[in-house]
């Protein structure tokens, strides 16, 4: 019978754990579950034991300085143990662990550090799973159990985004918060810099001060402020525009942030902001004054052998055939992505709505909606600086026709609009609208349907008819914008039918095509704000009778190669972008689509 605990009762994190029993090397950051030729290991369910021998410089103590340990992620519950004392635990992937490590740390020697990770997923969990144990003898071994949750996307786990040891001196900056306004032709830029200091050694510190020198995108300096809050305007600035709304997309001013005390600790940090507004009320969705129309994807981090690690190739690759497919957006289903995959966004100009890891949630008790706010508080701290980010999603698919959702959500809406008053907040929905009570708490209502493919199925001449209606009953019932988050349908790439047949990539055309006569219709009514593809690529769900190898619905294969869907996506992006630039006046960079 497995003993969950012994690591815990062995104290495996007082030494290399190669001392309490065999090691297998592993990745990190990678996920571990398809790494390696053991089925265990890929089912794995509960604790895996990570560690590291790192060496720490003694100068880093002569020169009095502060070192912090860093991990972008780590899948579900870490506890984090320095040199075999506990430092620090985190529930909740997808969102960076910090700690402190100053003072634990043996300089001028090796260092050991272990991260115990368990993947469990509970009702208290979010998102939210069920250990389902077997007690029935005659049918399964002792203590035999499973996972099981209700979402369709491998719950991967592992030590998914990069490891950092950093340093900084010992009065620091903590924190910098930049909102930004345009005023005529100025750009305005508001930050407020938070700083901390370490208790190490004697301090003469004192006053501390802030001093801030604005560059361009090349590197020139702009303007010079001084204090640790304040307004900056900039004559004639360059905004932050979306991927082919200008010619200079993503355009980011580096904003050099310096603290400084009277001992001569002084701490850089050059904080990217791009200059943009937001806007939104019952019908539009704006940016800089202009409305917007979100042509995007649903997206997975996924890949073979690396599962949800990050790789820095495969994100340069997907950001290739986004600006190649002509998409403007993509929504960060189901969890928080890595911070390299944000950067490359605000940088080409794709625009994110940054979606929480609650899917697919129920039950909505006060322990759950607690946790949920401070998963909504982590994130909007960790990506509050980013232009690209234009919405927060606070989850996907709850079972909001459960009476409870109504003051549920009011909450975490409201804290996350008290977090962060500069963007709207959204919630996926997918509960018919007649019994829904997440959507009245909502900026934008994005719902996902899959006419034609789990209703109606083969039937894809309803689909415009089902679609006009639908997202124009929810516009009228809630008077706010609205948008489909999710459709499409499965193919096999090269499996051909005609007349299409499900699973053929005719038909995943076809679908996709019959949609889009019901966007246009919608988007003629005036506020009907985007359309979002379900999904870029074939990615890896539990095993099932519906999962020929994955989820199908990619337009792009798991090793982003395009289906024929891909194709008439682009096609369409593409004439999108171009009307959206003819219509906004917008400098027109319409790049062909033509082979
Ligand atoms: C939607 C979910 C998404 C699934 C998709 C599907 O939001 O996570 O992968 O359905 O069934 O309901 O393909």
């Amino acid at each position: 019978m497995l003993d969950a605990e012994k690591g815990f009762r062995e104290e495996w994190y007082a030494q290399p754990l190669s001392k309490s029993g065999p090691v297998i090397s592993m990745a990190v950051p990678s996920s571990y579950n398809d790494i390696t030729q053991d089925k265990d290991l890929r089912d794995h369910i509960g604790w895996a034991w990570y560690d590291r021998l790192f060496y720490v410089p003694s100068r880093w103590q002569t020169d009095k300085q502060r070192v912090v340990l860093r991990l972008g992620s780590a899948h579900y519950n870490s506890i984090i143990y320095l040199n075999g004392h506990s430092l620090t635990s985190h529930e909740g992937g997808h969102l960076p662990i910090m700690a402190d490590i100053t003072t634990k740390l043996v300089y001028g020697k090796e260092n050991l550090v272990t991260v115990a990770i368990n993947n469990t997923l509970t009702p208290e969990t979010i998102p939210q799973g069920t250990i389902v144990k077997h007690n029935d003898p005659s049918r399964y071994p002792p203590g035999y159990f499973a996972q099981s949750y209700n979402f369709d996307f491998t719950n991967y786990a592992g030590i998914h985004r990069p490891v950092y040891i950093y340093t900084t001196p010992q009065t620091f900056i903590d924190d910098i918060l930049i909102t930004t306004d345009i005023n005529g032709a100025n750009g305005v830029i508001t930050y407020n810099v938070t700083h901390g200091n370490t208790m190490i050694g004697p301090s003469r510190s004192g006053e501390v001060g802030c001093s801030m020198k604005l560059l361009d995108n090349e590197g020139d300096h702009v303007t010079s402020a001084m204090g640790c809050q304040g307004t900056i305007e900039i004559s004639n600035a360059s905004l932050w525009w979306p991927y082919l709304m200008s010619e200079n997309p993503g355009y980011m001013y580096t904003l050099l942030v310096a603290v400084s005390d009277a001992d001569g600790n002084l701490d850089l940090y050059p904080q990217k902001v791009g200059i943009r507004t937001l806007g939104w009320n019952s019908t539009t969705l704006t940016i800089n004054n202009k409305p917007l129309y979100l042509r995007g994807c649903g997206k997975h981090e996924d890949a073979d052998i690396r599962g949800k690690g990050v790789d820095y190739a495969l994100i340069v690759k997907d950001f290739s055939l986004l600006k190649w497919l002509g998409a403007n957006s993509f929504r960060t289903s189901h969890y928080p992505y890595a911070e390299e995959i944000m950067d490359m966004a605000d940088k080409e100009g794709i625009m994110i709505i940054d979606e929480s890891p609650a899917v697919g949630l129920s039950g909505f008790d006060e322990a759950l909606m607690n946790k949920h706010i401070s998963v909504m508080q982590e994130l909007v701290q960790r990506d509050k600086n980013r232009p690209s980010v234009i919405m927060w999603s606070v989850g996907n698919e709850p079972k909001s026709n459960e009476a409870a959702a109504l003051n549920y959500f009011r909450k975490v809406v409201s804290a996350t609009k008290s977090a962060d008053p500069s963007r709207p907040v959204t919630c996926v929905l997918n509960k018919p609208k007649e019994k829904e009570y997440a959507a009245s708490s909502l900026d934008v209502i994005l719902v996902n349907r899959y006419y034609s493919w789990y209703g109606d199925t083969g039937h894809l001449e309803v689909i415009k008819m089902q679609t006009v209606t639908e997202f124009s009953e929810w516009h009228l019932l809630h008077n706010k914008p609205v948008m489909i988050s999710e459709y499409g349908a499965g193919s096999l790439p090269g499996y051909h039918m005609d007349p299409a047949w499900t699973w053929s990539e005719e038909y995943q055309a076809e679908l996709m095509i019959r949609n889009f006569e019901a966007f246009d219709e919608l988007r003629s009514k005036g506020y009907f704000v985007g359309e979002m593809i379900w999904n870029f690529a074939d990615f890896s769900t539990p095993q099932g009778h519906t999962r020929p190898g994955g989820n199908r619905k990619g337009i792009f294969t798991r090793s982003r190669q395009p289906k024929m869907a891909a194709h008439v996506l682009r096609y369409r992006y593409h004439n999108l972008a171009n009307d959206t630039l003819t219509n906004s006046q917008a400098p027109l960079c319409f790049t062909s689509v033509l082979h």
